[in-house]
């Protein structure tokens, strides 16, 4: 089944909203096969974000995504990578549409919430990156058995 990787970036989780987005990707039916709250050095935050390492706003983005902890997450389920971008929204929040993760509760592009793999290959990397093996597990949902 496929995986991703998502991260709720600081500022996510300084204002609380950790429960609120780990809700939403369980609600849509995908399962949390890995999970650590953490902090991002900046040697790992430079890895995460290499592809950005010529852009004119590296500096800013490696600084606030190591200002804090982040919750990072593995999830897992059909098309996963692909549809938690859709439900994150476009990059920049102002232009994220309502109902969207950005569009929902971020304001500005530098604080923008979440993050996402973009791709089957950005998934692996970045899970390879942020997990070891050991960390991400395998196991069936079955609610009743812990209910009766
Ligand atoms: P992410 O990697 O964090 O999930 O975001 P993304 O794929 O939607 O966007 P990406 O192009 O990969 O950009 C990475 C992060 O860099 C910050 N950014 N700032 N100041 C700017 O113009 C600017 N552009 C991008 C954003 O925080 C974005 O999430
Ligand atoms: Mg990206």
């Amino acid at each position: 089944m496929e995986k991703t990787f998502l991260m709720v970036k600081p500022d996510g989780v300084q204002r609380e909203l950790v429960g609120e987005i780990v809700s939403r990707f369980e609600k849509k039916g995908f399962q949390l096969v890995g999970a650590k709250l953490m902090q991002i050095t900046k040697e790992l935050a430079e890895e995460h974000y290499g592809e950005h390492k010529d852009k004119p706003f590296f500096g800013e983005l490696v600084g606030f995504i190591t200002s804090g902890p982040v919750f990072a997450m593995v999830w897992e389920g059909e098309n996963v990578i692909a549809t938690a971008r859709q439900m994150m929204g476009k990059t920049n929040p102002q232009e994220a549409a309502p109902g969207t993760i950005r569009g929902d509760y971020g304001v500005t592009v530098g604080k923008n919430v979440i993050h996402g793999s973009d791709s089957p290959g950005s998934a692996e990397r970045e899970i390879n990156l942020f997990f070891e093996n050991d960390q991400i597990l395998s196991y069936t949902k079955d609610s009743n058995q812990w209910v009766y």
